[in-house]
């Protein structure tokens, strides 16, 4: 059959069937409509890539089909036999652009239609990169389930006709390596979860003022600060992560919280702190505090190429560096107060990024500070409680929103509905300015949490954020209970996935999905 007849064939099939409230994708599309028909998934589903642009020369389509086979094949040995019609045979992916290099603003947006006519059944695939077919093997993944009685993979109420794309391009999630290390399957594990979501930006926490576990080479005694030899990550292992989270459509943002959050620094340089009795804020009289900045970037730009670095910028408690007397002497000289001398540190440290070819994102202090002076390349990174971000994108720069009232999750009491109802744009009216709230992140602080509980600290609340920052406003659910079920059943999705997200509360456990 002509292309064009069965798409018009499928348009009829839909228009008389919407039901768009029994669509169990989390997060919501863009656009959705179904039918009724149930098809069954061969168990020999193949890739095709037919009308590709792309060569997938790193094998990021192939292992991403692999994995969602694997996915698909998880839980149940499907042993029943297939039946002869409305048999889906393949998926053929269709990646219009050449170029796979994963960076901010990439494209990941797809279309998907599962007909119901045509020989052989099979999923199509439209992306113009890369990454939009990988969200969209996703999203196939969750129109795919187990069915008891046929004992065998089916897809319910095709046909299927999907288009979507994320409603904002950073859709983040905090980890912290430096209050308790993480090992490298742990963090893999929340990528993977992530994946699932369809969150994007891994901002990587790494080193604080309680440990700095990772190998840096220009410096090769700055990780004297990590806990114990074996809590430390090598380059290597760094470079694994950030592979590992790119096969994934998953950027890393990694930070370096300066000056205030770098304690550890000094247990290898001890020329770092101000004293070896006051030993934070970074010394900011001392040109080597800015040398060993300079390497760390230099370093992480080989490594993190993610066009964004994190240079932290809060919580600066100057008392250091007033009662420390070659530091008050500099500032004398200097002509500084301690606020002119936490700017100077901050901007200082912002060209040095800038030179190694990023885009800065400071911590808001630095904002409520000196909003004027920062490079309008900075974004900033709301995390308290009041109302910045209007500030922020009315004085032109771009923001991430991570307000800790809301989107904190090592603030225990927060609930999913506290998550799902975070709207990143709230007073924020005009689209121009709109556009420069790049997104939102979830935070997952290190204090109180280690390896042995991250996964059910962080899921499923994290997701209900994922949708917030994915779906668009309109299609939304009003009221956050009434993406229950939803959440519910992709809540059991990650469990079966290996993720221990936590039940959601008060959830009663009715929805029953196998
Ligand atoms: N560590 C760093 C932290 C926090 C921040 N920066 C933090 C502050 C308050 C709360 C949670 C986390 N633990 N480096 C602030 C951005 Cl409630």
């Amino acid at each position: 059959m002509a292309p064009a007849l069965r798409l018009l064939l499928a348009f009829l099939v839909i228009g008389s069937c919407i039901a768009a409230d029994h669509v169990d994708i989390w997060p919501m599309p863009k656009s959705v409509t179904h039918g009724t028909q149930r098809l069954y998934v061969s168990k020999d589903l193949v890739m095709s890539t037919a009308g590709s642009m792309y060569s997938d020369d790193r094998a990021i389509l192939k292992d991403a089909f692999q994995r969602t086979m694997d996915l698909l094949k998880l839980n149940h040995a499907a042993d029943g036999t297939e039946p002869s019609s409305y048999v889906l045979k393949g998926v053929n992916v269709v990646v219009r652009s050449p170029e796979d290099e994963l960076n901010f603003g990439v494209d990941e947006s797809y279309n998907m239609s599962i007909l119901t006519v045509g020989e052989p059944l099979h999923a199509q695939i439209e992306a113009q990169t890369v990454y939009g077919a990988l969200n969209a093997l996703q999203t196939f993944s969750q129109l795919c389930y187990f069915d008891f009685t046929s004992r065998l993979i089916e897809l319910n109420s095709a046909p299927w006709m999907i288009t979507d794309a994320p409603r904002f391009p950073y859709r983040g999630l905090l980890i912290d390596t430096a209050r308790h290390y993480l090992p490298l399957t742990t963090i893999k594990g929340v990528i993977d979860a992530m994946a699932y979501s369809k969150l994007n930006v891994l901002h990587w926490h790494i080193v604080d003022e309680q440990s700095f576990p990772i190998e840096i080479p220009s410096y090769p005694r700055l990780w004297n600060g990590s806990y114990s030899y074996s809590e430390r990550y090598t380059m290597s292992d760094a470079i694994d992560i950030v592979r590992y989270a790119e096969k994934r459509g998953v950027n890393v943002l990694a930070e370096i919280d300066v000056p205030g959050h770098a304690l550890s620094w000094g247990v290898g340089y001890p020329s770092l702190w101000p004293s070896d009795s006051c030993k934070e804020p970074l010394d900011v009289s001392n040109n080597f505090t800015f040398t060993v900045i300079d390497g760390i970037l230099s370093d992480f730009s080989k490594v993190f190429k993610f066009k964004l670095v994190h240079l932290g910028g809060d919580e600066v408690n100057t008392r250091c560096w007033t009662a420390t007397p070659h530091i008050k002497e500099w500032l004398n000289d200097n002509h500084m107060n301690v606020s002119d001398a936490y700017r100077y540190f901050v901007l200082r440290t912002q060209k040095i990024a800038i030179s190694h070819g990023y885009d800065v994102v400071n911590w808001e202090e630095t904002f409520n500070h000196f909003g004027e002076k920062l490079d309008r390349k900075t974004v900033v990174h709301n995390w308290l409680g009041g109302d910045v971000a209007p500030k922020v994108v009315a004085a032109g720069l771009r923001c991430i929103v991570s307000n800790q009232d809301k989107w904190y999750l090592d603030h225990l009491d927060a609930t999913w509905e506290d998550f799902y109802m975070n709207e990143p744009l709230e007073g924020i009216h005009d689209p121009e300015q709109q556009r420069l709230v790049i997104g939102g992140e979830v935070c997952m602080w290190g204090e109180q949490i280690d390896a042995s509980d991250i996964e059910q600290t962080i899921w499923p609340r994290a997701a209900a954020a994922a949708e917030r920052l994915w779906t668009p406003v309109e299609k939304l659910a009003e009221d956050a209970r009434s993406a229950t079920s939803r959440l519910s059943r992709f809540r059991c999705l990650l469990n079966q996935r290996g993720i221990a997200a936590a039940p959601l509360a008060g959830d009663g456990r009715t929805a029953p999905y196998e």
